[in-house]
């Protein structure tokens, strides 16, 4: 039996308490949206949803061209900046974007090569950093919230991506106290490290789906984080892929497709399935996992990705959200359940025959015995303060601090993390540098074992659960981990790590 915590209960407090609500509302909360109303997808002032049109032809991730002349460098320039965009077909919405564009371009890069990305931080009066969510980077290159670019100026990325690092990465911004709100705004991008030998037939294709969340205010605008947005993470009212929402995929009967799906929201969790189209695993954060595992549905929490197979076999198939129960505070929950992301229009002509899918696609060396144990334990506060209501997400009882070290580790040391969560909301666990492999789950005294070995930069700790984790830090340096939710993060769910050689 689950005991509601101390969030839910002051939440339940807060909310009872007359006073106390009036008080949130003249606090410049009034649009606190869906503390006291029902229903998440409101526009602003009440109004329902801007709607954004639908059934497009999905659009393909621009390529990040690379600026260097010979083979194994990638050399190319990301610049942040504001731009406009038209979700809405009759107003523009000011929007965060790389290079123009959010997403920002998909970077394509072969494991093996060398990387020299040079950022221009061109945000009016913000710091930001490009961290390089999953890859293997030197600290020092991660765009730690303790490395920001200043506005106005620019830096170099550089790193090299070692054999066997082939995978679904991706890029966002990581600065103090702005991530969450320069992502939402629009800053992040898909970067695919592609296998030089890749065991997945070239004819499925290979299709990066870039998962985002959307809210916009009547005017076009996206709207502020709310105290909703802050307690829950943001959920926008439109998901949309690749910048789209629903848009259609034409295929063939009888085709196979490669595709990676990213969330890439604040706080949105995807149960998704495919209606009419059987789904494949093949890969999970850190790339391919060890032999194919069919799959019914795939819970993806905020920065996890997976890759699949999926085969197109009959009639229209969509690709749709299941509900999720992941602890949501207060009134207002958002409607999970039944969203069409992106729906496939079979044709009746047969495809060309498909070569089928390897039976062992690589083999993962499982970690060696852990020589050191740790503990992270996460829980969440609230109190009323003159100020408002102010809300604290702990890790072992501590709120962020960047110049506090939270744990000292030493490179290539095979460690065991058990993370606790003893909060009233999942909170999906990140941690900066490296991939590791879940070793099990623990909820009511329940133990569970995954099913099958995967590299993961990202896994979802549900509240009252306890997983643990096998992980290395194959280089020395200071690296992050915190919830992805990203509000969570803001408000103190991050720690860090202090690699030494
Ligand atoms: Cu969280």
């Amino acid at each position: 039996m689950h005991r509601r915590g101390f969030l839910a209960a002051s939440l339940a407090t807060v909310l009872a308490s007359p006073r106390a609500l009036a008080q949130m509302k003249t606090d410049g909360m009034s649009n606190m949206r869906g503390m006291d109303h029902a229903g998440h997808d409101m526009g602003a002032m009440g109004q329902g949803p801007v709607a954004l049109p639908q059934n497009q032809p999905l659009r393909e991730l621009p390529l990040l061209a690379n600026e260097a002349a010979g083979p194994g460098l990638f050399k190319a320039r990301l610049t942040a900046e504001s731009a406009t965009a038209r979700f809405a077909a009759d107003r523009d919405t000011p929007i965060l974007a790389y290079n123009g564009i959010s997403p920002g371009p998909l970077i394509e890069t072969q494991e093996g090569d060398r990387v020299e990305i040079t950022f221009a931080n061109r945000i009016e009066g913000e710091p930001s950093t490009i961290h390089w969510h999953g890859m293997p980077v030197p600290a020092d290159q991660d765009g730690n919230p303790m490395d920001p670019v200043a506005a106005g100026a620019d830096r170099v990325y550089a790193f090299d991506l070692p054999e066997g690092s082939a995978g679904s990465y991706w890029y966002h911004p990581h600065p103090h106290g702005r991530t969450a709100e320069q992502v939402y705004r629009g800053l992040a991008g898909a970067f695919v490290v592609k296998a030089k030998a890749d065991p997945i037939p070239a004819a499925y294709g290979d299709t990066t789906l870039f998962l985002t969340d959307l809210r916009l205010a009547a005017d076009g605008s996206m709207p502020e984080n709310t105290m909703t947005d802050m307690m829950n993470g943001r959920v926008g009212d439109h998901v949309l892929v690749n910048g789209q929402k629903n848009p259609r995929l034409a295929v063939a009967m009888g085709t196979k497709r490669r595709l990676r799906l990213y969330n890439a929201t604040n706080a949105r969790f995807l149960r998704l399935a495919f209606v009419n189209a059987a789904m494949t695993l093949i890969g999970s954060d850190g790339g391919l996992i060890e032999a194919p595992v069919a799959a019914d549905e795939i819970l993806l929490s905020p920065a996890e990705r997976v890759e699949l197979v999926v085969a197109f076999d009959k009639g229209t198939a969509t690709l749709t959200t299941l509900d999720y129960d992941r602890g949501w505070m207060g009134p207002g929950r958002p409607e999970d359940k039944g969203l069409a992301l992106l729906t496939a229009d079979v044709s009746d002509t047969q495809a060309e025959p498909m070569p089928p899918l390897p039976e062992r696609l690589r083999p993962i060396a499982r970690f060696g015995q852990p020589t050191v144990s740790r503990r992270l334990v996460f829980t969440e506060t609230m109190a009323m303060k003159p100020t408002g209501m102010e809300m604290g997400f702990l890790i072992n009882g501590m709120a962020f601090d960047m110049g506090r070290i939270d744990i000292v580790a030493k490179a290539g040391d095979t460690e065991l993390w058990e993370i606790v969560n003893q909060a009233d909301m999942d909170h999906p666990f990140h941690l900066h540098g490296t991939q590791f492999q879940l070793i099990e789950r623990e909820r009511d005294g329940k133990v569970s074992k995954p099913p099958y070995l995967a590299w993961k930069d990202t896994v979802n700790v549900a509240r009252g659960e306890t997983v643990r984790l096998v992980t290395r830090q194959e280089r020395p340096g200071t690296r992050m981990y915190h919830c992805h939710i990203l509000e969570h993060e803001q408000l103190g769910m991050m720690g860090v790590i202090d690699v030494q050689a």
